[in-house]
């Protein structure tokens, strides 16, 4: 029972997780703000990049095509009905993701936050508020059948914890800046 609700949490959240990682290893060139500042700090910051979010909604996306061609198969091995992604559900969770993070960019440079400072809590969390926001505002009758509120529970709980093992991961391996 935990097991599978584990299970499908990790699985349907997968194509939210993976831009903002893939987005450490594409950034660069040109910010999305542009350079331009609001209220004596930057809109969004140099760590915001148009190519960063391209390639993060992208790698989510394809993510989720692997895992649909996977899907029959991993159910059937660990004998949980896993879900196969709707186009748009797949979309809606990697844009949203990297939108979620955008989004708490805006909320730190307001609060004074420089580019990489931690804001704990909101770095966690706000990569899976956009992806949710935008799956049910999206795909509305996938995302309900699959993010169930125990999921949903699941979800909201494993997350941190995942996130928080993966930026240590990438800080020690070098790849990225500050370990959260
Ligand atoms: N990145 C990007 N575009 C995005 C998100 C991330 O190019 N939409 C890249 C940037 O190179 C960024 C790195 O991934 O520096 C790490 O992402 P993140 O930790 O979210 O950004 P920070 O640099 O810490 O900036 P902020 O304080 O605004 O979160
Ligand atoms: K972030
Ligand atoms: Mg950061």
């Amino acid at each position: 029972m935990v097991g599978s609700l584990v299970a499908t949490a990790f699985w349907a959240m997968l194509p939210a997780y993976v831009p903002n990682n893939a987005a450490v290893l594409a950034g660069g060139g040109r910010p999305i703000d542009g350079g331009r500042e609001w209220r004596g700090a930057r809109v969004l910051g140099d760590g915001k990049t148009w190519r960063g979010t391209a390639v993060g909604t992208a790698v989510g996306v394809a993510l989720a095509l692997v895992l649909n061609a996977l899907v029959d198969p991993v159910s059937g091995a660990v004998g949980i009905d896993l879900p196969a992604f709707d186009l748009l559900a797949a979309v809606a969770l990697a844009f949203g993701a990297m939108c979620g993070d955008i989004g708490a960019s805006f909320l730190k440079r307001r609060s004074g936050r420089e580019r990489g400072a931690a804001f704990p809590g909101l770095d966690q969390l706000d990569f899976v508020g956009g992806a949710l926001l935008a799956v049910f505002l999206l795909a509305p009758a996938w995302a309900t059948e699959v993010f169930t509120l125990p999921v949903l529970a699941v979800v909201v709980v494993m997350t941190p914890v995942l996130h928080v093992v993966t930026n240590v991961a990438a800080y020690v391996l070098g790849v990225k800046n500050e370990p959260w």
